[in-house]
């Protein structure tokens, strides 16, 4: 239950959301208009100029902000600029502690865009407490973090996190785009700020690319809305509503992705031509004990390691006829992946090694398929990697 009332699966439907004004259409009208008329100069109700505000993209900001218990909603262009947003509210010569699993483009911000300004950041594994403490420095001014993370589904324990980073005064970023809030609230465990790339589970068909900042923090959120309108990373007013349309079933569709995920890793564990399998479900899994603390599922995101490296990865992704060898996750049809070549080439070699990031890691998005198709189209990747 929510602080309206209301529990997730009605925010997801209802949530930023009234029957049009002027001819109660039931669904969000996509107003395309990218300025709006005034009364007198300087005199308006609500909207001047689309990049500054858009009754669409309001109606999102409303929803997303409510699924994750936020008072404020600020949506971007992309998960990137929504990312880029946050780090710009920093300055030059400060610093930033972050966890050393993150997806692979969010490392590239900050090391090929945000370093060359000032930036500074230490990645580091943030299960370790007493060394995030110790990572802290004078010129810290925020920790960021992704749990489940990308692309080895490490488990991070938020409530731990925001209470180091509440005592040094300074904000904790979870990115939630791999749980979404219908598994977990990272503001409920103590976060300042939710990031999402809505291009995944929150859109859920593959069509959109997008990002959310949330947060409840009324000073945090006047910058980000300050920088949304003056660097300008927006997202279109049709994005805007094809994610609401997306959320309508978040809900279902969370519920049939952990299923699916669920039955899938059973099928993997137990597989000869399967080194590991990391799902924060297993209770094998290093942060299963904090992921059922701070999780209500353990998600449909798995990676695992196919026996035979590289050649065996490749001949597994090129084989299979369901899932789609395609970088993103998150949609409704199955994905599979190589992070060392896709998701992740940007990281350095060593930092994949260090990470467990190898050439036979092979990440899968399990989609809503019959998981029995899913479960076949598996075993037509192992007989082509089989070795021979
Ligand atoms: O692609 P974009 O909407 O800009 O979102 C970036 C992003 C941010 N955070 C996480 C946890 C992500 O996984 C991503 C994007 N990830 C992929 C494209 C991927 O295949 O992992």
């Amino acid at each position: 239950m929510t602080d309206t009332g209301h529990r997730l699966e009605t925010l997801c439907i209802h949530a930023g959301q009234e029957p049009d004004p002027i001819h109660g259409a039931v669904m969000t009208p996509i107003v395309l208009a990218s300025t709006f008329a005034q009364k007198s100069p300087g005199i308006y109700d609500a909207y001047d100029y689309s990049r500054a505000g858009n009754p669409t993209r309001t109606a999102l900001e409303g929803c997303l902000a409510a699924l994750e218990g936020a008072k404020h909603g600020i949506t971007f262009g992309s998960g990137c600029a929504a990312t880029t947003a946050v780090l710009l509210s920093l300055k030059s010569g400060d610093h930033v502690l972050c966890g050393d699993d993150v997806y692979g483009g969010t490392f590239r911000i900050f090391d090929k865009v945000m370093k060359p300004w000032g930036l500074e950041a230490t990645f580091m594994d943030m299960s370790d407490l007493q060394a995030v403490k110790a990572a802290l420095r004078p010129n810290t001014r925020l920790v960021w973090l992704e749990t489940p993370s990308n692309p080895m589904l490490k488990i991070t324990d938020i409530a731990a996190i925001a209470e180091i980073a509440k005592k040094a005064g300074i904000p904790l970023v979870v990115d939630n785009t791999f749980a979404t809030p219908m598994l977990q609230r990272p503001l409920d465990l103590g976060a300042s700020l939710v990031v999402h790339s809505t291009t995944k589970y929150l859109n859920g068909h593959s069509d959109v690319i997008g990002g959310a900042v949330l947060t409840s923090d009324d000073a945090l959120a006047e910058k980000l809305h300050f920088l949304q309108k003056s660097v300008g990373g927006v997202p279109a007013p049709f994005d805007c509503y094809l994610v609401l349309r997306g959320l309508k079933t978040l809900g279902v569709r969370m519920k049939q992705h952990v299923a699916s995920a669920r039955k899938l890793v059973d099928h993997l564990v137990q597989h000869k031509q399967v080194a590991r399998v990391f799902y924060p479900g297993l209770t094998t899994h290093k942060g299963h004990d904090v992921a059922s603390r701070q999780m209500k599922a353990p998600g449909g995101m798995i990676s695992f390691e196919v026996v035979g490296g590289l050649p065996a990865a490749k001949a597994f992704l090129e084989s299979l006829k369901i899932f789609v060898c395609a970088e993103s996750l998150g949609g409704v049809e199955s994905l599979a992946e190589h992070p060392a070549i896709m998701t992740h080439a940007s990281l350095p070699a060593e930092t994949r090694r260090t990470l467990g990031i190898g050439d036979g890691l092979i990440r899968l998005s399990v989609g809503l398929e019959d998981v029995d198709d899913l479960a076949d189209d598996l075993e037509r990747g192992f007989s082509a990697a089989a070795p021979r």
